[in-house]
């Protein structure tokens, strides 16, 4: 069914900084909109996000271009060639951009349309987005096991600490009200022992999670075991965003106020790993320490997830890098970090063909747009990564996901352990 109309909006995300809205209409009458997200700490690979640059609006951060992009090029494109289905009107758009990751019109842009349209060709069906997902990518959809901001550092943070983003999962809720009750104990029990131990009351991070001054790494994971343990639930895991392309300088990082080559990186998160019960790492190593990973993984298997972002910006050359080098063994799939639904598509399939997990993630800076909990529910994803569950841009999607679990009945989260080898159970720590 072809687009009448594409119309698109500045507005604001979580940050308070501008971010792309677009509005789109077919021939049926059937409409969708869609907004997308910015990251903070982005990985260099990632598509190109459209900013005006003009410092005196926003600080640069405008998206007057990208909206003007929409209204205009994109616009007149999508009325003239009326695309039939997502894949065309995606290749069509990169085709109209003329470059790699949407270096021109901007991939803010691009993202827009793509997810407005499926949402216009799932309204006209009058079937969810997940399920015109799962059509798209021919899977069995599935709800996702959230792994939940709990403490952030970094760039999610005042760099207090290096460490990023410590999350929690409850492995064996077996729903998502349910993850999300247990969640909201060690999330109380955290923020009173924050409290306690270094004076402050519940200050937040760009996703939510709570900020102390931890002095080091270790510190940041005990206070969550201890605070997993004050708030009496069970068999909750910890999964941690590392980022450490964010403290790598010229093959060095600097993490705890020391200095550590990729090998002695890779010995602190293996301790982290004998101490805490932690099932994910992500970005253990920065994203362009290509012999690191490898080593990485080895040293994870079995135990942790070996979870790529930075590394692979949801890139299809650098997801099969990856495989080929056995560098890594499960995606971050981030939809801006490519530009359109049928290339977040494309990266999901090479992951999955792999045998990979998937976590669906969000961005730092969010709106409350809730499509990223279809979009995991419709690939059938392992997880989905959204943020804490403080603050409505998060909410916005977790609640997406409680409606999703009520009206369609669909499998529950599922328990995972420790490493893709482990099977799917025998871990004895998180019974
Ligand atoms: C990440 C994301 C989400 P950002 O690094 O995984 O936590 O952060 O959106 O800032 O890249
Ligand atoms: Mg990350």
């Amino acid at each position: 069914m072809s687009i009448i109309e594409v119309d698109a909006l500045e507005v604001l995300d979580s940050r308070g900084r501008p971010t792309v809205k677009a509005m789109l209409t077919l021939a049926s009458g059937a409409r969708g909109s869609a907004s997308v997200p910015a990251g903070a700490s982005t990985g260099a690979a990632e598509a190109f996000e459209l900013r005006d640059g003009d410092p005196r609006r926003f600080r640069g951060m405008g998206c007057l271009k990208a909206v003007g992009h929409l209204r205009g090029e994109f616009a007149d494109w999508a009325l003239a060639e009326a695309p039939e289905d997502q894949a065309t009107l995606d290749a069509g758009i990169r085709e109209l951009d003329g470059t790699d990751g949407f270096a021109r019109l901007g991939a803010n842009a691009a993202l827009a349309l793509s997810l407005a349209y499926a949402r216009a060709r799932a309204g006209e069906r009058g079937i969810p987005l997940w399920r015109y997902i799962s059509e798209l990518a021919g899977t069995k959809p599935a709800i996702p096991l959230p792994m939940i901001n709990l403490f952030s550092g970094g760039k999610h943070a005042g760099g207090q600490v290096e460490l990023q983003d410590v999350q929690v999962m409850p492995l064996q809720a077996g729903s998502t009200s349910k993850v999300l009750a247990t969640v909201f104990d060690v999330f109380t029990a955290a923020a009173e022992l924050v409290h306690r131990r270094y004076g402050m009351r519940m200050l937040r991070a760009d996703e939510g999670g709570l900020a102390p001054p931890f002095s080091d790494a270790a510190e940041m994971l005990q206070c969550a075991v201890d605070a997993i343990s004050r708030s009496g639930r069970q068999g909750v895991a910890l999964t941690v965003d590392v980022a450490a392309s964010h403290f790598w300088n010229a093959g060095t990082y600097q993490i705890d106020g020391t200095e550590l080559d990729s090998a002695g990186v890779i010995d602190l998160i293996s301790g982290w790993i004998d101490r805490f019960p932690i099932v994910s790492i992500e970005d253990g190593l920065a994203e362009e320490d290509w012999d690191g990973w490898p080593q990485l993984r080895t040293v994870l298997n079995g135990r942790a997830m070996t979870l790529g972002d930075d590394l692979l910006c949801t890139n299809v050359a650098r997801i099969n890098r990856a495989v080929a080098a056995r560098a890594a063994d499960a995606l971050l799939l981030k939809a801006n970090q490519v530009g359109t639904l049928t290339d977040a598509l494309a990266a999901f399939q090479a992951a999955r063909a792999a045998g990979w997990r998937i976590v669906v993630s969000a961005r730092s800076g969010e709106t409350e747009d809730d499509w990223l909990a279809d979009l995991a529910v419709g690939l059938g994803a392992d997880h989905i990564k959204i943020g804490s569950i403080t603050q409505s841009e998060r909410l916005a999607k977790y609640n997406r996901l409680v409606e999703i679990e009520h009206l369609w009945k669909l499998p529950s989260p599922l328990p995972v352990v420790r490493g893709d080898d482990a099977g799917r159970s025998g871990s004895s720590w998180c019974d």
